[in-house]
Order: structure tokens, then C-alpha cells, then sequence
């Protein structure tokens, strides 16, 4: 594109190449799971907000009936990948963004390859914890799902819109300490809807295990129906 002045510089729209090529290779990605019979789990939301505490209660509730896989994507170390491995005992990768603050789908797609899907039939990233850069991002997944936590506050969804926007599953998480942080639940339900009508919301808590069980039961439908 080229600048509305007479002066001669070139105007490059970076920013929007990356996220067209980007979204061609999610497209791709996404082709190549579903031919292969996996579907695939994007899990975006701020750090701290419970991602790897839930995804280990998601993990050991299906991981009786489906092969699951999970990435664990962060700027750097292991930890998750660590815990993920010794809670679950599922199949771990690691992945480290070289300072990134999300995932690419060639990323995902590179780590697939390091991976090996072939013995899988559920994908579940953890994406990096960051409620801005991920959404930007398509991962090649089949749905994302996206965590808001009580101790952030119910006002998150008018100020990060694009996560709520792009994600079909929203979860509430840490619903044991709303009343210590004045979280109002009819008001997150409400800011969530008005970015996105469709979302659907699960308010939880996953260290009580208190509304885990119909997450789990309506992730496990929408594995089934994708069948
Ligand atoms: N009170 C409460 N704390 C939680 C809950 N889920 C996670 N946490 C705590 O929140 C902190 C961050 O959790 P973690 O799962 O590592 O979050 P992540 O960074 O999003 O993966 C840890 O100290 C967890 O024990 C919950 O349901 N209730
Ligand atoms: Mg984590």
C-alpha cells in the first residue's frame, strides 16, 4: 500500500499480512486434524487465572474415552508441562515462544510434527497467558475456550473485546473467592454476552470441583458431535 502523500516512502500493512498468511495456515492445520479424526482445543486466558488447574481436571475426565495431547505453550519453562505430565500422565509437549506472547498455527503445526499426532484423538493447547495477543491468532483449533477468573473482575470483557469475541466457550473460573473480590456473576454473564451473544458460559470453581462436571460433559459432546 502506498502513502497518501507526494513524499516517497512505501507503507507495509505487516500486521495484517501476518494474520492473513497466519489464518491460511490454521485453515490447513485444522483440515489436516479433522482428516486424521482429532479435534482440537485452543485454552486462552490472562496467567493465574486456573488454565492448567481445570485443563488437569478436563484431562483426568476424558482421558479414559479419548487419546489426549496437550501443548503447553509459554515465553519460557516447564512448569506446566510438568504439571500437566505428573497429574494426567498424558502426552506433553512443551513449546517456548522465543518471547512471543502467543502461538502462530505454524507454531502449533511445527510442534505437531515434534509431537506426532497419530495416536491421538483430542489436542488441547494451553495457549500463552495473555488476554490480548492469543486472540489475534486462528491456532488451527476447533473451538476456543477462554478462562475469566473472579479475581480480574467482571468489568474484563469491555476492555479485552477480541478474546471474548473469538471464543465459543467461556469459562468463569476461582467462583469459591467471588465474594472476596465484589465479583458480580449476573454482570460478567452480561459484559461476556455483549461481546459475544452466542458464548457459552460455565461458572466453576475447579479447586472445589464445583461445576467442572458440565464443562467436561458439554466439551465431551462437541468432541462426539464432531465425529
Ligand atoms: N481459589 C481458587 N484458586 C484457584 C482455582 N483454580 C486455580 N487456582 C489457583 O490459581 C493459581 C493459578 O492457577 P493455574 O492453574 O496455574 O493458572 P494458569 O496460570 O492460568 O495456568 C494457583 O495458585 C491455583 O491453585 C480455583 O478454582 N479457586
Ligand atoms: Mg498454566
Amino acid at each position: 500500500m502506498f502513502n497518501m502523500s507526494n513524499l516517497d516512502f512505501q507503507i507495509v500493512k505487516v500486521k495484517e499480512d501476518i494474520l492473513i498468511e497466519n489464518d491460511k495456515k490454521a485453515d490447513s492445520l485444522r483440515k489436516f486434524l479433522k482428516e486424521k479424526g482429532i479435534y482440537f482445543i485452543n485454552v486462552m486466558a490472562s496467567p493465574g487465572s486456573g488454565k492448567t488447574t481445570l485443563l488437569t481436571r478436563i484431562i483426568n475426565a476424558l482421558k479414559g474415552k479419548y487419546r489426549i495431547g496437550v501443548l503447553e505453550a509459554d515465553i519460557d519453562g516447564d512448569v506446566d508441562a510438568e504439571r500437566i505430565s505428573k497429574n494426567t500422565g498424558v502426552k506433553v509437549i512443551q513449546v517456548h515462544t522465543s518471547g512471543a506472547c502467543h502461538l502462530t498455527a505454524q507454531m502449533v503445526e511445527d510442534a505437531l510434527k515434534a509431537f506426532g499426532v497419530d495416536d491421538l484423538d483430542l489436542i488441547i493447547l494451553e495457549n500463552v497467558g495473555n488476554l490480548v495477543c492469543p486472540a489475534e491468532f486462528d491456532t488451527g483449533s476447533n473451538i476456543n475456550m477462554m478462562l475469566l477468573s473472579t479475581s480480574e473482575g467482571h468489568d474484563k470483557p469491555l476492555k479485552y473485546p477480541l478474546m471474548f469475541q473469538v471464543s465459543k466457550i467461556a469459562v468463569i473460573s476461582k467462583m469459591d473467592v467471588a465474594p472476596i473480590f465484589d465479583f458480580d456473576l449476573n454482570k460478567a454473564k452480561e459484559n461476556i454476552l455483549y461481546r459475544n451473544p452466542e458464548a457459552k458460559i460455565f461458572a466453576l470453581s475447579s479447586i472445589k470441583n464445583e461445576g467442572v462436571d458440565s464443562l467436561i460433559n458439554y466439551l465431551d459432546s462437541l468432541i462426539q458431535n464432531s465425529k
